[in-house]
């Protein structure tokens, strides 16, 4: 077994990068590797049936609703049906939470791990060839294996994350994850099928100068999100939105850069959800050195009260995320004091 602490070089395979850091992993019995794998396996077939969407009718909306009342494409469903399939064929999972289902996947009761998923996210831009995603979290249940699963099990805070990953499918396909030790990115080359590793050890710089928040919505912003969008364009930052959450993330995390999605009239607590969302990218954010709030609390901190609980979101460099804060606070000091 390789020392976990040696950065492996770039161009190292996916599966021989788990492989060496093993030993690493929290509870290391291979269950978490394997449980991976799965994963990234699972990730290639959707990026297979993405990239030939338009070619076999995949395209287009499904006709049913999801979790949270929206309109299901016909690739959400279907890679819902792929992550979900795996997982439960790998063994390694007692439970799923998925955007796509109501309520709680219950797998294998022997089983230790946990996972959130966001199958397929950025519906909006499945149709028109613009980057999409999914998102994933894995917790260790809490409760003994081999009886039910409990809601313990599930509503754990973000901090208690044992890995947090996405698979970006952009102009290349990319694995971006973390066990608590760093985030690394994986290039997949479609002509080996295999993910390599092209990013080590990624960090967010702490100043960035892009900041990606819808301001279609701008008149239903608070007073302290409309000053932090006023405060970004008076610094004359650059503003750019994909409306894919797994995109804008993966910019700004290269290049410096703040991503919000606040509290809006149509969304109170925002759009994005806790678990398979924000949970995610916050753990990404935070081993990058980056950092992830709901405008005031720490997104890992939150103890879920539901498995699709929505949060405003604010993540990415240090300072920006700060600064959002700062504007924040005293936009609700000075609304206090009148
Ligand atoms: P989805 O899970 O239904 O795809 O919604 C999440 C997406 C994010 O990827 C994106 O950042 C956001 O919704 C865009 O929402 P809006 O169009 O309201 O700005
Ligand atoms: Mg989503």
């Amino acid at each position: 077994m390789e020392d976990s602490r040696i950065a492996l070089p770039i161009g190292t395979a996916l599966d021989r990068f788990i492989k060496s850091r093993q030993t690493a992993f929290p509870f290391a019995t291979g269950e978490l590797s394997q449980l991976l794998r799965d994963i990234a396996l699972s990730g290639k077939v959707v990026n297979r049936e993405i990239n030939r969407a338009g070619l076999i009718n995949l395209a287009g909306a499904a006709g049913s609703e999801n979790s949270t009342g929206e309109q299901q494409q016909n690739l959400d469903v279907l890679a819902n049906i792929r992550f979900s399939r795996s997982l439960e064929k790998g063994g390694e999972v007692c439970a799923i939470v998925s955007e796509e289902e109501d309520e709680i996947i219950e797998v294998n009761r022997n089983a230790h791990y946990v996972v959130a998923i966001d199958p397929l996210d950025g519906s909006s831009n499945i149709d028109v060839n613009v980057s999409i995603g999914t998102l994933f979290s894995i917790y260790r249940r809490v409760s003994p294996e081999g009886g039910p699963i409990s809601m313990d099990d599930v509503l754990q805070p973000g901090k208690d994350q044992v890995a947090a990953g996405y698979i970006l499918y952009g102009s290349s396909t990319m694995l971006v994850f973390t066990t608590g030790r760093g985030v690394n990115g994986f290039t997949y080359d479609p002509s080996l099928g295999e993910y390599f590793l092209s990013h080590q050890n990624m960090q967010i710089p702490k100043d960035g100068s892009i900041y990606s928040i819808n301001e279609g919505s701008y008149h239903s912003f608070s007073q302290g999100v409309k000053d932090f969008v006023e405060d970004c364009r008076e610094k004359g930052y650059t503003g750019r939105y994909i409306g894919s959450l797994v995109a804008d993330f993966h910019r700004n995390l290269l290049k410096g850069g703040i991503y919000v999605y606040p509290s809006i009239s149509k969304s109170p607590n925002g759009k994005l959800r806790l678990m398979y969302e924000c949970n995610t990218l916050a753990m990404l954010a935070e081993e990058a050195g980056g950092m992830a709030t709901d405008g005031t609390n720490r997104i890992l901190d939150i103890v879920p009260s539901d498995i699709h609980q929505q949060v405003p979101f604010f993540v990415g460099s240090k300072h920006m995320v700060e600064r959002a804060r700062e504007l924040i606070e005293d936009a609700k000091m000075v609304r206090s004091s009148q």
